[in-house]
């Protein structure tokens, strides 16, 4: 049974839709996910996170879930949107939230909510107000949203907390495949201990449940020459697939919700965590196949995942509808060789596989992860060079929050431009004497609304929450109008649109308050502006006594 705890009731229940009657009469059948669109630009809902039992895989897990399900809703937005999105945590341990691959500000706002800020955490009884603004040029395609809480997000993501985001319109330049059937799949793969619990110490090759959806082993149906659009996402902790439909190919139209510039025919979609690949797939001739994830080893100290059946696939006759081809022209995206290259580094992941502790190296030596430390700072407006090497015998992903970049070299291979990603998988050192393994980036920081602190790391996240994990800036050295926001801290100026929300106000300060890892100023990190002219404790003292005293009834 699926509990809705919406704060906008009405709103939301209107909103609601992909659950047919149809399919779900069917529970053999692929189940979309529960969905929440926007209206009228604005997608608004309640997620409470609380420590319940979900039903998966024909067991009962006792997990953190938001509102009690084991596949939370899809969220579908358009680019210029807005989320506002209360985030309750009912559970004993801190939460926060993730929007991963939306290239939006990670700061908190001048109206004192979040945007995609993950080195705020949500302590136990604390509500925190998510804001998260889409810019109109966003790119359209399939994201997702989790919890991004350094030393939990594994456990707490294979638990369930994770979820599907769509910007809408990746179809808008082929008018032709108007309405033709799109299947959102999205992976995530669950161990459950006799007991109905996750493990204590999470082994990443351990036996695993392979859902799509939160189903095991649906159906997909679709017709002979019938085209449709696959949209993949590895939603899960740490698992690698590498996906086939036997007799079918793969014609890739989008990689981490960027669109390619050419359609890339694939017999196999390797999809590290984190990633998201978007499919165009033609029914073949009548009968059944197997959408199914071959064996993946990642590495001599890596971990091995067997080969799995994830769906059956049922292609029926031919209908009599025109046969409709794939897009030959797709909209041609900026080559970011054709660029200035600003400034080149070199990020190097490390560990030490004895003590199984994770380390960037950022440039100076391998550090794990410390948020009160800022490891790369990067003008905003510029692009950059990254060459980001695998010191070690098994592989990682990289991945940066807020903006997107380009491969150019893998393993000193040019690559050709297809569009871009983010999120790599970088291969291992092959030999202990010999190079690591490398890939070489182009990072796009010329959105001014990605000023601020986020981070960069391997988004297997065991090795996440094991310090592979770093902070990148984005300053403002000019100084500009905006330039305070870089603080990534509270700043409640006279910007703000409307007057304070004393809950909004509330719940913010004390997510600062219970949480240090933004509390800390770094001295001489911050870019020099005449117009801060306060310190941000001092702002946030100032503004909590003028909050204090007034009810918050939103807060718990
Ligand atoms: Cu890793």
């Amino acid at each position: 049974m699926i509990k809705w705890q919406h704060a906008w009731p009405s709103l939301c229940l209107l909103s609601l839709i992909g659950c047919s009657g149809e399919d779900r009469d069917d529970p053999e059948r692929l189940q979309p996910p529960m969905e929440i669109a926007s209206q009228n630009g604005e997608l608004r809902t309640t997620f409470t996170v609380s420590d319940t039992t979900v039903e998966v895989a024909g067991r009962s897990l006792r997990t953190l879930a938001y509102n009690d399900t084991f596949m939370p809703p899809l969220l579908r937005v358009r680019p210029g949107d807005t989320i506002y999105l209360n985030l309750i945590n009912q559970t004993g341990e801190p939460t926060n939230e993730h929007y991963h691959g939306l290239n939006v500000s990670p700061r908190v706002n001048p109206d004192a909510t979040i945007s995609d800020n993950v080195l705020i955490q949500v302590e136990p009884g604390m509500q925190v107000n998510y804001r998260i603004s889409i810019p109109s040029w966003h790119r359209p395609g399939l994201y997702w949203y989790h919890a991004h809480l350094h030393g939990q997000a594994e456990r707490q993501v294979m638990g369930g907390l994770s979820g599907g985001l769509i910007v809408e319109g990746i179809l808008d330049p082929f008018p032709q495949l108007a309405g033709i059937q799109e299947q959102v799949l999205l992976l995530k793969d669950v161990q459950i201990t006799p007991q109905g619990r996750l493990p204590d110490d999470i082994d990443p090759g351990g036996a695993t449940h392979r859902t799509i959806n939160g189903q095991t082993m649906p159906r997909i149906e679709l017709r002979q020459q019938e085209l449709q659009l696959w949209r993949f996402a590895n939603i899960g902790a740490d698992m690698y697939y590498r996906l086939v439909l036997d007799g079918h190919t793969f014609y890739e139209l989008a990689r981490d919700g960027n669109r390619h510039t050419r359609l890339v025919e694939m017999q196999e979609i390797l999809l590290p965590p984190g990633a998201r690949s978007e499919a165009f797939v033609r029914g073949g001739e009548p009968g059944e196949y197997r959408l199914r994830t071959l064996d993946v080893n990642t590495g001599p100290v890596g971990d091995d995942y067997a080969a799995a059946d994830l769906a059956s696939v049922v292609v029926g006759a031919a209908s009599d509808q025109a046969v409709l081809e794939l897009p030959q022209e797709l909209p041609a995206m900026e080559d970011l060789r054709t660029l200035p290259v600003a400034r080149r580094r070199t990020i190097t992941f490390a560990e030490d596989t004895t003590n199984n502790t994770f380390f960037v190296d950022s440039g100076a030596g391998p550090l794990q992860f410390d948020a009160n430390r800022v490891d790369s700072t990067i003008p905003v407006g510029t692009v950059e060079e990254w060459t980001v090497n695998n010191a070690t015998a098994e592989l990682h992903v990289f991945h940066i929050h807020q903006t997107d970049f380009q491969v150019i070299e893998i393993n000193g291979a040019p690559q050709q431009f297809n569009g871009y990603q983010d999120s790599i998988n970088v291969p291992f050192q092959a030999e202990a004497q010999g190079p690591p393994g490398s890939v070489k980036l182009l990072i796009d920081f010329r959105n001014p609304d990605i000023v601020g602190k986020f981070v960069y790391h391997c988004h297997i996240l065991e090795h996440e929450d094991g310090g592979m994990m770093a902070i990148a800036e984005v300053v403002n050295p000019a100084g500009l109008a905006d330039a305070s926001n870089a603080l990534g801290q509270l700043d409640l100026r006279a910007e703000s649109p409307a007057p304070f929300d004393t809950n909004l106000l509330t719940n913010t300060l004390s997510a600062f308050q219970a949480g240090a890892m933004c509390k800390t100023q770094q001295p001489g990190s911050r870019p020099a502006t005449p117009r801060i002219e306060t310190t941000t404790s001092f702002r946030v003292e100032r503004i909590s006594r003028q909050a204090a005293g007034k009810p918050a009834p939103m807060f718990r």
